[in-house]
């Protein structure tokens, strides 16, 4: 086989034997040959095999070969399987037909083996191409996990399946600690290796084919998990802090301890038709933020019931709702006050986690003008009652 690449599959569907003999006489060599004898033996072979392209004959007993390519091209497992139309219809307006169907090519009868076997060997290069192009494309280029296109697309995607099963989706955000002082202490090629070890480290953590990991963006990655919850979940999560820790990786600047840590958030529901996966991903992210204003190197946990806090797991014990809350409300306001007025985009980022927060505590009207304040630009207004939200609704009873 050239380059010791492995075979190409190559499904043949004709209703004449003639035709089939031909066809495989030229490919059977270079090729895995399959073969149908009519349109739907050609739609099960090809969803069981996946063939690497498919010539197809359209005058076939049946579901003809146009219906069948229609079929292929609105199968999304299908659809990227190339298509050549071999058929003895020989009209402009057939051709068209074939080739607005989504068939990479047509040719017409009488069959020339020679030149069968160039155009197939051609389209299946492109496709070979093509499939190492959209391999690339989705992954990050530093790490090699799946990019944040690709976990966009894969958790809208788990969350319509979760919400079709009534199961649990999970999502864990993991972001590294004080890694700005780590790329200022050994520069920013080493920050890169540092990231390839702790993306290594948090795929290496994860067993079941169903688990998926992205680099999010940055230093945060993030890890989607179906049909688990509770402790279960809760030790997944503290298994990825913990072989990052494991790696020692030295991180002398950092404040937590003297090697490389990470802080996680971690969301988990049932998905509803009324809710997102967005919901999901703000969830993570607010306690991502609440591991990171407790001391960071830990993992926050939705509470198990409705009413409860939530859990922080590694070095603290549970704690009570109120002075938690405050703790977490005033380190996002020490953030939001930190970029008022020099990065807007990260203020209003902040801010909406801010809202979200009062939203779920039923509070958000407490910070309805700094919100128009932002919208009018104001950074000084919205400073100024920021300061008094802060008095009124953190500092009271500490
Ligand atoms: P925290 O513990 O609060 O998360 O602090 P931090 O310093 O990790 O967070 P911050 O958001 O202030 O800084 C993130 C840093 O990550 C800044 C940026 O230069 C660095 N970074 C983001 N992407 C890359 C990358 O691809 N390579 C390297 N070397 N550094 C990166
Ligand atoms: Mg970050
Ligand atoms: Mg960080």
């Amino acid at each position: 086989m050239p380059n010791g690449k492995k075979r190409s599959t190559i499904l043949i569907a004709d209703d004449n034997i003639i035709n089939i003999q031909v066809l495989n006489l030229a490919l059977n060599g270079e090729y895995k040959v399959l073969f149908a004898s009519d349109g739907e033996g050609a739609l099960d072979l090809a969803a069981r095999a996946l063939p690497d392209l498919i010539l197809l004959d359209v005058n076939m007993p049946g579901i003809n070969g146009f219906e069948v390519c229609l079929a292929l091209k609105s199968n999304p497992v299908l659809c990227n399987i190339p298509v050549i139309f071999i058929t003895s219809l020989t009209q402009e307006i057939d051709e068209a037909k074939g080739l607005e169907l989504g068939a990479v090519d047509y040719i017409t009868k009488p069959i020339v083996s020679a030149l069968v076997k160039l155009r197939v060997r051609n389209h299946l290069d492109l496709k070979r191409q093509r499939d190492e192009l959209s391999r690339l494309s989705s992954l990050d280029g530093l790490t090699g996990l799946n990019n944040r296109r690709t976990f966009d697309e894969r958790l809208h995607h788990e969350w319509r399946r979760a919400l079709r099963h009534g199961v649990t989706l999970s999502l864990i955000m993991i972001d590294i600690d004080y890694f700005k002082l780590y790329n200022d202490t050994f520069g920013h090629l080493a920050g890169d290796d540092c990231l390839r070890e702790v993306a290594r480290a948090l795929k290496q953590s994860l067993h079941r084919a169903e688990d998926f990991t992205a680099r999010y963006g940055g230093e945060e990655f993030v890890c989607l998990l179906p049909r688990i919850q509770g402790k279960e979940l809760e030790s997944m999560a503290e298994k990825l802090r913990r072989n990052v820790e494991k790696l020692r990786i030295p991180h002398p600047a950092s404040q937590v301890t003297p090697y490389v840590t990470v802080s996680l958030g971690v969301a988990s529901r049932i998905p509803t038709p009324t809710g997102s996966p967005e919901m999901l991903l703000a969830t993570a992210d607010r306690l991502l933020y609440l591991s990171k204003s407790l001391g960071r190197n830990r993992c926050s946990l939705p509470p198990l019931c409705a009413a409860g806090s939530p859990v922080t797991v590694t070095g603290d014990t549970p704690c009570s709702s109120s002075p938690l809350v405050k703790r977490e409300l005033a380190a996002t306001v020490a953030d939001l006050r930190r970029h008022l007025s020099t990065n807007n985009v990260k203020a209003r980022l902040i801010f909406a986690r801010l809202q979200e927060r009062l939203r779920e505590l039923g509070t958000e009207n407490e910070v309805h003008e700094i919100g128009c304040r932002l919208e009018q630009l104001d950074f000084t207004g919205a400073l100024s009652c920021l300061d008094s939200f802060s008095d009124r609704v953190i500092a009271i009873g500490e």
